[in-house]
């Protein structure tokens, strides 16, 4: 049996949703984030040592990563239903979405959330305009511009595909998931990208993502 370490918020949603679309049985081991820190417990890191969600056991296999993950799960129990590419132009495509979720724009995205939290973090008052004045220049003139070469990207590519890999539902939608639902529910995407905010209306209206949405609990980008 698959057990999914589901942390609030996070994107562990993601491996929900795939498990919902290959109709595989799963159970959810439930993890709560610190409402101040947003970390997760300690108890996590006795699945796998950095205590990061999601990670899933299935029998005695630990599998971290959410991209890791959802390539194992499509490789094992998708096989008839959503095979991953094994060569040429479709495999590269989708190794590449797979990579480049996490590896190229999750940073951004990230940097963007800590210097927006440094704005609102406690500190001694004199030094307050001068944190916020940094963070505001470093979003706008660096972050900021960043992200919106990584948007007109993936605005064009959804301009031509209805899912990342063309016509069929693939491991690649999944996981580009997180990132591109957090970038509209932040407004990061705005109605000035209108394949971004279809492709992510398309994920949302799927019967299997509704099902994984109503299991997973607390989950803010849906
Ligand atoms: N690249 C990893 C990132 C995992 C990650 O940072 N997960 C976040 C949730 S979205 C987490 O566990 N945060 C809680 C913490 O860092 O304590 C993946 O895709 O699985």
């Amino acid at each position: 049996m698959i057990t999914v370490h589901h942390l609030n918020n996070s994107r562990s949603q993601r491996v929900l949703w795939i498990l919902e679309e290959l109709d595989v049985p799963y159970e959810i081991r439930f993890y709560e984030r610190d409402p101040e820190t947003m970390q997760a417990p300690e108890s996590l890191k006795k699945v796998h040592p950095l205590g990061k969600s999601p990670v899933i056991t299935d029998g005695d296999l630990v599998v971290a990563e959410s991209g890791l993950i959802i390539d194992y799960l499509a490789r094992t129990y998708g096989k008839d239903t959503m095979p991953p590419p094994d060569s040429g132009q479709a495999w590269l495509d989708y190794n590449y979405w797979l990579h480049y979720a996490e590896g190229s724009l999750m940073p951004p995205l990230l940097m963007r959330l800590v210097f927006e939290k440094v704005k609102t973090s406690p500190m001694p008052f004199f030094i307050k305009p001068v944190a916020r004045g940094i963070a505001n220049k470093t979003n706008q003139s660096f972050i900021g511009p960043m992200i919106n070469t990584h948007m007109d990207f993936v605005e064009a590519h959804l301009a031509q595909n209805t899912w990342f890999l063309g016509d069929r539902l693939s491991a690649a939608d999944f996981q580009m998931s997180f990132p591109l639902e957090a970038s509209v529910a932040r407004a990061i995407v705005g109605n000035n990208r209108p394949n971004i905010n279809a492709w992510v209306e398309r994920v949302h209206a799927r019967p299997a993502y509704q099902r994984g949405l109503e299991k997973g609990g607390e989950y803010d980008f849906a």
